[in-house]
């Protein structure tokens, strides 16, 4: 039987359009799910919009639609920019969807039946950009301590979700289990958020209507968060145990942005408790992008738009730039210099110049055909050793959602196998006709080891990887056993292969 793997986004609203920070949360999954279906896992990638809620109620009254046709016409751009970006997701749940809003009806009857949501009032300080509400010590100068805007007093007849009760229970998980949040400097904020207290927590509301409904009680819309974390089961069938919700849950790993760290590892566990259901494995929060120093926000209008981005760099360029150049889990900066300098770099020089050079070596010395190879010296067992080790390397990193490691430690060997060629200096050897055997040799271990390197690239760069094993004659998709040497055969027609990422011109060059 194989393992199941089963990753998540979050589902984003659609009060927004889809800007660089959702494309990396989407493109981190999608990276993810390519390597473990690469490693023979049955894998369930799941990402979706949260449509639901008063922000999106606004947005479309502003717009003059409704919230349906408001959600209608955003939905469609995330879906389409997934598809450019090359998302392999298998799964886009909307919360308006019927799936989705009888399994929410289902899971909040199954918690308030056991005692656990109860019928109470709610007055403290609301900030309705956020919707979120605060208790007085929390707010500064009565603002709201997230976005700075004032809050106002509010009280209404609410649900209530016990979570107080379960603060003892999710404080041992967390403890029990130092991998279920991270990274750690995350786990250790939720550590003291949670010893500090859990109060009750407000799960309805009276004061908008776009929502599901509360069972038996329609007055109440149910909140957000509690709509929207149970996508995560809805979309797996949820209540039926059967089919992809007995098969996947509980998740391998939610991936979310920071900010949403606390819905994700305090509220969602605890809901999941109540109802009798497995935790998370584990809860990743990655770190926040800015933007040429700034942070990103409409009224700056330095949004990234990944659209441009993909047609200006391409698609690959954009996915390569996003994971290399902060490490998952830090904040990061986004620049236009640093992505065109990573290209002409990384991907132009390095990977790009040594499948070029050695594609017309090959087709200079041997005609373009694979030779048996001799046996090897100290300098090509160390680089074919190298090329193994780094495989392994690959498998501990992405273990640990370090895809930057990941990649260098694939790019490490990129940099030795053009060391590699420069110390075996195949012209001088082509120059000796008894050199011959020697010479296969090298042009061997040489096109052997990008094999490889391609077949581990294609969770990061499916394009790039394609296209890279086609030009080594390595038939249809990259396998598991494709990340093993000695894969290409003798006799193999290896294409010279046309510039993979040309130079780009650097600003001041
Ligand atoms: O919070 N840098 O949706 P949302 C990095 N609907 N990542 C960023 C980012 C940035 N500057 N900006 C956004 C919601 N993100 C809820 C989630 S889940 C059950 C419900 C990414 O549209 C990051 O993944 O505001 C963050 O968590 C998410 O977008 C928030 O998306």
């Amino acid at each position: 039987m194989s393992r199941t793997y089963y990753v998540t986004t979050p589902i984003y609203y659609v009060n927004d359009v889809p800007h660089i920070g959702h494309a990396y949360t989407t493109l981190a999954a999608d990276v993810l799910a390519r390597y473990k279906r690469l490693k023979g896992h049955e894998v369930f990638f799941l990402t979706g919009t949260d449509e639901h809620g008063q922000k999106v109620e606004k947005a479309a009254n502003a717009a003059g639609e409704t919230p349906l046709e408001l959600a209608d016409r955003v939905v469609k751009r995330f879906q389409a920019l997934w598809e450019k970006l090359d998302i392999s997701y298998s799964d886009f749940i909307r919360t308006t969807q019927e799936r989705h809003k009888k399994g929410v009806s289902q899971f909040f009857s199954q918690v308030l039946d056991k005692g656990d949501i109860y019928l109470g009032e709610y007055e403290d300080w609301y900030c309705t950009p956020c919707e979120t509400f605060w208790t007085e010590t929390q707010l500064i100068d009565y603002k709201c301590p997230d976005c700075n805007r004032p809050t106002e007093k509010l009280k209404e007849e609410s649900y209530f979700f016990r979570m107080s009760k379960y603060q003892e229970r999710l404080l041992a998980h967390i403890e029990a289990n130092p991998e279920f949040i991270q990274p750690k400097s995350k786990r250790n904020e939720i550590l003291s958020f949670v010893r500090e207290g859990l109060r009750d927590l407000s799960v309805s509301r009276t004061s908008f209507r776009w929502g599901i409904p509360v069972p038996g009680n329609d007055r109440h819309i149910i909140y957000v968060w509690f709509d929207a974390l149970t996508n995560y089961i809805t979309a797996l069938g949820y209540p039926d145990e059967g089919g992809n919700f007995g098969k996947f849950w509980p998740v391998d790993v939610h991936l979310i942005g920071k900010d949403i760290l606390r819905f994700h590892a305090v509220y969602w566990p605890t809901f999941l408790m109540a109802a009798g259901l497995p935790l998370p494995q584990k809860v990743f929060a990655h770190g926040w992008w800015t933007v040429e120093g700034q942070k990103m926000s409409k009224s700056l209008q330095n949004v990234v738009e990944p659209n441009m981005l993909i047609d200006k760099y391409g698609v690959d360029a954009v996915r390569y730039f996003l994971l290399r150049e902060v490490p998952f889990g830090l904040d990061g900066d986004f620049s236009h210099t640093a992505l065109v300098h990573r290209i002409n770099s990384d991907l132009a020089n390095d990977l790009g110049n040594l499948l070029n050079r050695s594609t017309a070596m090959i087709n200079k010395y041997f005609d373009g055909i694979v030779q048996e190879p001799a046996a090897e010296n100290d300098i090509d067992r160390a680089f074919r050793e190298r090329t193994c080790d780094m495989v392994r390397q690959v498998e501990a990193h992405m273990d640990e959602l370090a895809f930057s490691k990941a990649l260098q430690a694939i790019w490490e060997v990129v940099s030795a196998g053009n060391k590699y060629i420069d110390e075996t200096a195949p012209w001088t050897l082509a120059k000796d006709p008894a050199l011959k055997p020697r010479l296969a040799t090298v042009m061997y271990q040489m096109l052997e080891s990008q094999r490889v390197v391609y077949c581990i690239l294609s969770s990061f760069m499916p394009r790039t990887a394609a296209k890279g094993l086609g030009y080594l004659g390595w038939e249809g998709e990259a396998t598991e056993a494709g990340l093993a040497w000695g894969g290409l055969a003798t006799g193999t027609r290896i294409t010279k292969a046309e510039p993979l990422f040309p130079r780009i011109e650097e600003q001041g060059e």
